[in-house]
């Protein structure tokens, strides 16, 4: 089964986007299943190499928004493109408004090896 780090890295990253389309966030949401069963609300892929994000896990350390305290938040801005759904949404038809960011990325890190295995926020 597939484990918290690879579902980690099957929502959340994507090293080689964004691909400068309107329509990115309708095909990537489709492309790694999170419009199976619900429209997934708020997604984030983030467009840098796994070992950059990996690394986030050694950065700062900051409580999570659910209480936990292992979250950390990377030291540099990161390429992003948030996916929102739109208010027209409407399960199967999932439709996504697509917007690229420069942030700095929050994720909860867990295991041995330790690595992200939640988005938590971009800020
Ligand atoms: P996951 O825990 O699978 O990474 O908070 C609920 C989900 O929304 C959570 O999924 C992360 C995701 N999310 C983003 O991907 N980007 C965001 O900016 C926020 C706020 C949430």
């Amino acid at each position: 089964r597939e484990s918290r780090a690879m579902k980690f890295q099957r929502q959340h990253m994507d090293p080689d986007g964004p691909n400068n389309n309107s329509n990115y966030c309708n095909q990537m949401m489709r492309r790694r299943h999170m419009t199976e069963g619900w429209c997934k609300p708020v997604n984030t892929f983030v467009h840098e190499p796994l070992v950059d994000v990996q690394a986030v896990c050694l950065q700062g350390n900051i409580t999570c928004k659910n209480g936990q305290p292992n979250c950390h938040k990377s030291n540099s801005s990161m390429n992003i493109t948030d996916c929102h759904e739109t208010s027209g949404s409407k399960y199967p038809n999932c439709d996504y408004q697509t917007s690229q960011k420069e942030r700095h990325i929050i994720v909860a890190c867990e295991g041995n090896p330790y690595v992200p295995v939640h988005f938590d926020a971009s800020v």
